[in-house]
């Protein structure tokens, strides 16, 4: 059917007119004349969409197809960010859009800022679930993500009187183009209840679970398409609902407002991300999510895996699945019980095909943030899980003592039940007994799991743990997000760098030419010249392109240490009062995070870092040298404006506290240098690009636990440095908050108290490498070079070349052959 339908699939200019202005009346109902901006943007979506749909029909047909092994990302997050501009540079018709557009008389970027992107994560670990699909289906391979459909994503960030106020997130209000409802994919998730034995006709003892509460998942597909690989993967997310029948059952006994009560508790499970990078015990809602989204996708695979096969011994055949964090452990014991109760495996069986099939990325050492639900909790949700896990641990511990006979602490220890008083269920045990590979996200990240977190699985199963660093997709964080940059590179050495971008090495020779530099630096001139505008509108705050945009943007977190760059500033604030002569390089410093809503720290460190702003701008003698900006509601959307317009990018985590970060990459691709600790992904960039293009200060993992078990005493720091005094005292004695001494004193009080976080400890090295980085500033042309040759050195940080690992290493799952 070659030729039919030109309008619907055509990349040509009046094929994409044709079809834009086919779905604003078809489609939208709209005449030309009454329509809006969000009629022409989702008619420009539904066009594009269309243009997916013969590599997506295909790949879906590939799902039959026995001899494919689909990589199954598990992920209770994915933070797409807008889906048209990257669906216009993977499909490679953004200037063709743009032209059919232009003639319609409506302009693409306008069209492409109308696009609310879905938030459905907060932040590190969602986003690199999207980088990993848009590598997944550039590289061919067949993928599913699968996940929560979140009615309300993570929250929109607002500054009230330089405090967060969190506003709702309604991303779905003017509908969703790109998602594509399937009603007829659905399947039902039981909760509560209690289990019963049963004598099977075959006179074996089996368990039935008798929920009190049953729940519908229904399937909502968004194609993800591969940059120009003719693939196009699927995101399958899980929007909970009430089961019609359990309503009636109700309904017929006149019970009508239990049936009410049922359809709200239904609806209520994918209603809300829980906008926490770290878990709140307890939240049963929570643990619902876990387990709704994990049990449909697990039994979306076993229909698909039985359309191919008649039998499930070879499951781990057909599917890898890959468990994003500890949030989708309960996978472990659920494709157990799928297994054992459903299709009544026998135990040793199913225990292979499990182990087989799973594998755990780990995110995080932070000891707070593993994920461990209360017994009694659990029981009340999962009550034939627990008993599953119960007899997973107990054989698990078995074979610990057999072949550790005699160290009864060594099976404590690993157990998956938390006896140490209140019992509880480690998640990060249960995913790492249940899985054949564990792998850390950073080569050091890697390293300290195997010597803190997970000490004792390392000791006994060294042969489970990998490494693989993380990566970022440089088709959104560069083709899409700087387009100059991407033009400038692509006119020197091509453009195969957009997925084989170690082939930016080709740019070293270019790194002295002078009309390279000229260019180079006129590309970022550009961009932060665009981030100004930006700022101005948002914030009312005028911000100096010539000057040196240093950037911190990421979740608010006590561990990232914003207020470290806090510090600093006030520091250069206090060197400016003490002689306004004084020559420093003019900054604009540019924070942007959101903090957890319960998080009282994170949001006292906003609080600050707008107070201190004030003060700071507005201060004559400042003369504008310095601008302080809190960027309001940093997401991908904003980020892709951000990335491109920063100099330099800070990385100041204590050293072994951040897995790896990877905002970190998307910097130095954008050419921004990197003032960091040697810590998470950091380590490796430097590696990369070189130690002379790198601003390293900071104590290193193994002096921030000798300094901590040593007996860490902030006051000793507080005592010698003079202008850390002055400065903590300043915000100690109301200075940046009319004289108010109460205001951020719980922030003074745990820094002098206990410093968790080792901020004095660092603060004279962060000072001191900072200086390093003004004059270097004032070098243009080394700065250009360095900027260049970061850059041309960040290949290794690719998804893709992430993605290949877990293919090679952990799924053994290889990419489509060409058609
Ligand atoms: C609410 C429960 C919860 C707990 C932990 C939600 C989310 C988390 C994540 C572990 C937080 C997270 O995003 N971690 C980040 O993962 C990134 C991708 O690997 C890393 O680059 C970051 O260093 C890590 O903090």
């Amino acid at each position: 059917d070659e030729g039919r339908e030109e309008f619907r699939r055509g990349s040509a200019v009046d094929a994409l007119t044709r079809a834009i202005l086919d779905h604003l009346y078809f489609t939208q109902a709209r005449p030309l004349t009454l329509a809006t901006r969000n009629d022409w943007y989702m008619a420009l979506a539904y066009a594009v969409r269309d243009r997916m749909l013969d590599d997506w029909l295909k790949s879906l047909s590939h799902l039959r197809n026995r001899e494919l092994k689909i990589v199954s990302y598990l992920s209770a997050e994915f933070l797409m960010g807008p889906h048209l501009g990257n669906n216009l540079v993977n499909l490679g018709i953004m200037e063709p859009a743009r032209e059919a557009l232009a003639a319609l008389g409506q302009d693409l970027d306008e069209l492409l800022r109308q696009e609310e992107e879905p938030g459905l994560g907060n932040g590190g670990l969602g986003r690199l679930a999207a980088c990993y699909l848009d590598s997944l289906a550039t590289l061919r391979v067949p993928a599913i993500g699968y996940g929560i459909r979140y009615e309300f994503g993570i929250f929109d960030q607002e500054i009230r009187d330089g405090w967060q106020a969190e506003k709702t997130d309604k991303w779905l209000r003017l509908g969703n183009p790109w998602e594509i409802c399937r009603p007829e994919i659905t399947y039902e998730v039981k909760v509560g209840g209690h289990t019963e034995r049963f004598t099977d006709e075959k006179g074996c003892v089996r368990v039935r679970w008798v929920p009190n509460k049953v729940v519908k998942g229904v399937a909502y597909d968004t194609p993800v398409a591969g940059y120009r690989s003719g693939v196009t993967d699927l995101l399958r997310l899980w929007k909970s609902e009430a089961v019609e029948s359990f309503d009636f059952q109700a309904f017929n006994v006149g019970d009508y407002y239990r049936a009410v009560e049922a359809k709200i508790f239904s609806e209520t499970i994918s209603k809300v991300l829980y906008p926490n990078d770290e878990p709140e015990i307890g939240k049963a809602l929570r643990l619902g999510q876990q387990y709704f989204f994990v049990s449909c996708s697990l039994q979306d695979m076993v229909r698909i895996h039985l359309l191919r096969e008649n039998s499930l011994d070879t499951f781990a055949a057909s599917f890898a699945v890959q468990l994003n964090d500890t949030h989708p452990s309960i996978a472990v014991a659920e494709l157990m019980r799928l297994l054992v109760d459903e299709h009544q495996f026998e135990w040793d069986a199913a225990w292979q095909i499990t182990r087989a099939t799973l594998a755990y990325t780990n995110h995080t050492l932070l000891p707070e943030a593993l994920e461990k639900w209360p017994l009694p909790l659990f029981a009340s949700i999962l009550p034939r899980h627990l008993e599953i896990i119960y007899e997973i641990n107990r054989r698990f511990l078995d074979e610990v003592r057999l072949v550790h006979q005699g160290d009864d602490q060594l099976a404590a220890r690993l157990s998956i039940i938390d006896e140490n008083g209140e019992r509880y269920v480690r998640m990060a045990h249960l995913a790492s007994v249940g899985s054949h590979a564990i792998n850390g996200v950073a080569a050091l990240h890697t390293e300290l799991l195997k010597q803190t977190v997970l000490k004792d699985f390392y000791e006994i199963h060294p042969e489970l743990f990998r490494n693989v660093t993380n990566g970022v997709t440089p088709r959104r964080w560069m083709v899409l997000s700087n387009p100059g940059l991407t033009r400038l590179i692509t006119e020197r050495i091509g453009d195969g760098w957009v997925t084989n971008p170690d082939e930016l090495r080709g740019l070293e020779p270019f790194v002295a030419d002078q009309t390279f530099q000229s260019a180079w630096q006129k590309v970022k001139r550009e961009n932060k010249s665009v981030l100004a505008g930006v700022i101005k509108a948002r914030t009312g705050i005028v911000v100096d392109p010539a000057s040196l945009f240093d950037v911190l943007v990421k979740r608010i977190h006590e561990y990232k240490r914003q207020h470290l760059k806090v510090l600093h500033i006030i520091t250069l604030y206090n060197r400016i009062k003490h002689d306004p002569q004084a020559d420093v390089t003019p900054r604009t410093f540019i924070f942007g995070g959101k903090a957890a809503p319960g998080y009282f720290m994170a949001k006292l460190i906003i609080k600050l870092v707008n107070s201190m702003g004030e003060v700071v701008n507005s201060d004559p003698d400042v003369a504008d040298r310095l601008k302080v900006v809190f960027f309001p509601d940093f997401n991908v959307t904003n980020g892709q404006m951000v990335y491109p317009a920063a100099d330099l990018s800070e990385q100041i985590s204590t050293a072994g506290k951040e897995a790896s970060g990877t905002g970190n990459m998307k910097f130095s691709l954008n050419g921004a240098l990197t003032i960091g600790t040697l810590d998470g992904a950091n380590v490796e960039i430097r590696e990369e690009v070189g130690a002379e293009n790198f601003f390293l200060f900071g104590l290193t993992a193994a002096e921030v636990s000798d300094l901590k078990s040593g007996g860490y005493d902030p006051r000793k720091w507080y005592g010698e440095k003079t202008e850390l005094r002055e400065a903590i005292d300043q915000i100690a004695g109301g200075l940046f908050s009319h004289g108010d001494r109460g205001l951020f004193q719980p922030l003074v009080e745990h820094l002098l108290n206990r410093d968790d976080y080792l901020l004095l400890a660092d603060y004279q090295a962060y000072i001191d490498c900072q200086d390093r980085v003004s004059a270097a500033f004032r070098d243009r042309k080394r700065w250009t070079e360095m900027s260049i040759l970061n850059v041309a050195r960040m290949g290794k940080f690719s998804s893709d070349r992430a993605i290949r690992e877990y293919c090679s290493d952990i799924w053994q799952a290889s990419p489509l052959p060409q058609d």
